[in-house]
Order: structure tokens, then sequence, then C-alpha cells
């Protein structure tokens, strides 16, 4: 493969300084090549760049057009234009020591004005994101279809009202896993942002949830029949665009892919906005997966606790990356997942150093917050006061409760003739908020 020229030419690789350097372009945690546990740090976070953001993101909000200008875009030929921006993406990718990136089918190409157009340009653009990979090392963490800008989905993919609108994202989700599988993605995605409604006036919701499900069913069908081992994800987001998704959160999730027998085949892509949206902590839904051993991957993000909306901002909030960290770790990482950073820059964060500057920051905060968490889950301060708050369940009538061998006749018996009123403990939630302080600073 020919070289290209630099896109990033004014950038070097970014390389780890430690914390108490003042080069701005250098990670203060992110050391790539630390061993923690007999694993790389790069082997831990496994960090990927979202394409459509890095490298569609323009700062256009519903107010007014772009304002992020990349000279790469110039070109008049738009398959031609895709494959030098992935030239740009693949350098990038490099230079922030990111092995893995994720896309949407329409991000890497252009959709044509037929589907059989759309899908040569992707093969188009595959073939080159597949030389790129091969010469860099990069991976394709996971991949996706795009069911919610064209507007043939305004009122949804899988569950839009119109059968053939159905058979359509059908046919382009056939194409995405088709390509993922191509390009040796780990996992696929199904973000179903318009999967829901804008009002029941016009909606029949159970029609709607069992297309979804039809539609699942399909594609796992499908994935099967071509061979493609990757996992795939549902990523839950409670609204936005539509007014009610029906991926709800984590839990609904999970009801949803058990009534219609989908369980074994997905586990969940969590978001941080997306966990705050639906009224929960990132934590919580990371939790309420890990239970059911269905963590599957992050999407790296953060909201504006003052907006209502997925602002998709990088995540430099220590403590709520440890407190996260804490339940990944537990639940034994995210096996064939990894962190990819979902957000973008802000409107006036126009210069290519600040897609550096934002990732940077991301991975750091990341960084830190692994080995924060690290440290905790080794010390086992908090594991053991967890173990000795639910010690009573461990053996006698308590164990017999967990093991399902009690009655309630038996317990009633019991309280009225030995256990009489039970002694109050204190939760201690103080004494171990200031323990989690003493880990972030200084301890
Ligand atoms: C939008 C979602 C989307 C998915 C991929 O809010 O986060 O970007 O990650 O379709
Ligand atoms: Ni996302
Ligand atoms: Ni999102």
């Amino acid at each position: 493969m020919k070289k290209s020229r630099a896109h990033f030419a004014a950038i070097p690789t970014i390389a780890y300084e430690g914390p108490r350097t003042e080069n701005a372009l250098a990670f203060r945690h992110y050391n790539p090549d630390e061993v923690v546990d007999g694993k790389t740090m790069a082997e831990h976070m496994r960090f990927s760049i979202a394409y459509w953001h890095a490298f569609r993101g323009t700062g256009s909000d519903p107010f007014g057009p772009g304002t992020i200008v990349r000279p790469w875009e110039a070109g008049k030929d738009p398959v031609s234009v895709a494959k030098v921006r992935m030239d740009a993406a693949f350098e990038f990718f490099q230079k922030i020591r990111a092995p893995f990136y994720c896309f949407h089918d329409r991000d890497i190409a252009p959709e044509g004005r037929t589907l059989a157009e759309s899908n040569r340009n992707l093969d188009a653009v595959v073939a080159h994101a597949h030389d790129l990979q091969k010469a860099t090392g990069v991976r394709l963490l996971w991949g996706t279809a795009n069911l919610f800008s064209n507007p043939r989905y305004m009122c949804g993919a899988a569950t839009n009202p119109d059968a053939h609108v159905f058979a359509y994202a059908a046919a382009q989700v056939k194409k995405a896993l088709e390509v993922t599988k191509e390009l040796g993605g780990e996992n696929y995605v199904f973000w179903g942002g318009r999967e829901g409604y804008e009002t029941l006036l016009n909606t029949n919701l159970k029609r709607e949830q069992d297309h979804l499900a039809a539609f699942l069913h399909l594609a796992v069908d499908h994935a099967k029949s071509i061979g493609f081992k990757g996992q795939f994800l549902i990523e839950p987001k409670p609204k936005e665009p539509t007014k009610h998704q029906y991926d709800f959160d984590v839990a609904s999730g999970i009801a949803f892919l058990r009534t219609y027998g989908l369980e074994k085949h997905f586990k969940f892509n969590i978001e941080t906005n997306h966990a705050t949206l639906a009224g929960h902590s990132f934590q919580h839904e990371i939790e309420v997966a890990a239970a059911q051993g269905m963590l599957g991957s992050i999407d790296a993000n953060a909201g504006d606790p003052l907006l209502g909306w997925d602002t998709d901002q990088f995540n430099t909030d220590v403590r709520e990356l440890t407190l996260a960290m804490l339940a990944i770790l537990r639940a034994g990482g995210l096996g064939t997942g990894g962190f990819n950073f979902d957000a973008k820059l802000r409107r006036p964060s126009i210069d290519p150093e600040d897609l550096f500057h934002a990732h940077i920051g991301g991975m750091d905060a990341y960084a830190l917050a692994f080995k924060i968490a690290h440290r905790i889950l080794k010390e086992g301060v908090f594991e053991t006061f967890v173990t000795n708050r639910y010690a009573s369940y461990d053996s006698g009538f308590g164990r017999e409760i967990e093991t399902g061998r009690a009655s309630l006749r038996q317990l009633e018996k019991l309280v009225l003739t030995k256990l009489g009123e039970p002694t109050p403990h204190s939760g201690r939630q103080e004494y171990l908020e200031n323990l989690l302080m003493s880990y972030l600073h200084g301890r």
C-alpha cells in the first residue's frame, strides 16, 4: 500500500510522560506498556475511537451548521474523500495509541441513491479499511448500522409501522454484519435510536416490540449462517431522538431480551450519558448488567448535569469513573468489549489538536480510575465491609433463605420462639465515602 502524507503532521505520537509532565500532548496516567496483573494497560483498557464523532463530527447543532473544517473533506468524489478521511483516521488512531475503532456503516462510506450503490460504496471503503488495519494493527471493536439518520427511518427501523422499511433496515443490517465480520469486528452493536415512539396515539406498542424482537432474531440467525462469532450488544438509551425508546435502560433491556428468548445472544453496551438520562448512575447500569453476566462494553462519555440530552462529552470525572471501574473489575472486566469514546468535541473546539487533548484526557481519566479501583479491590476494605454486611445469610436460617429451603411457617416459628426483634446495624455510608475520598486523594 502506498504511504500517504501525514494529516496530523504537527502532532507526534502521544507518549506516556507521567503525572508531573508539563507537556499537554502527553499521557500522565495512561501508559499503554505498563503491566498490571500480567496484562499491559493497553490490553486492560482496549480503548476505541468512535468514527462518527472523531471523523464525521462537524460541530453542527440544531441552531447552526458545522464549525469544524478538516482539509481532507475538500474533495469532490465522496468515495475518494471517504478513503482519504480514513487515512487520516488511522493516522490518528496510531498517534493517540488506540488499538480499536468503531463505526456505523454510513460513517465510513457514503450512502448511495440505491441500496445496491450504498453496498458498493461500502465494499470499496471496507477494502481500504482492511488494508489500513493490516498496515497499522488497529482493530475493529464493533460495527453497527445507522438506522436513524436517513428520512426513511423517521418512524423507526425495526419498529416502523411500514414493513417495507423493516425490510430495508434488515437488508442494511445484513450487509453491516457481513462487513463487520470481514474486518474482524469483535462485537456488533444495536442502538435503537428511533426504535420507540413520539405518541401512543399512532402507535401499537406491543406490535412494535414484537417486530423489534423479530428483527434481532433475524440478525442472530444471519450471524450464525455467515459464521460471525462476535458478541451482540444492545445499547440502551431512554430517549432522544425518540420521546420514549424501547431499550430504556439495562433493566428493561434484560426484561425485553428474556421475554423474547434473546438473552443468550446479547450483552450490553453501556453508555455513561444514556445511564444518566435514564435517571441512573453509570455505576448502577454496569452493576445491573454485571449481576446477570451481561456486561459487554462501554461507550465512554459524560453528560452535563444541567442539560437533559446526550451531550457526549469526554469524561474527566475520576470519582465517577472509579466507581464504574470498581463494578467492571469486580465483574471480571469487559471480555471482548472495550472503552469506546462515544464523545465529541465542543462546537468551538475546531483544531485538530483539540481532538488529541480530548482523547488524552479521556484515556488518562480511565487509566487513573482503573489504577485506583484496582488498588481498592486489592486492599479489599470495601469488599470486606460488604461481605460482613451480608454475613447473616452465610449460615443457619439465612443460608436456608438463600438456598430456597426456608418457609414462612418455619421463619415465623423462629422469630416467635428464638430470634425476637432484630438488632439494627449502621450502613456506615459517610465512613465509606470518606474512605473512597482517601483513595482518590493521596492515600
Ligand atoms: C447515540 C448512541 C450511538 C451509538 C451507536 O446516542 O450513543 O452513537 O453508540 O449507534
Ligand atoms: Ni453510544
Ligand atoms: Ni449516545
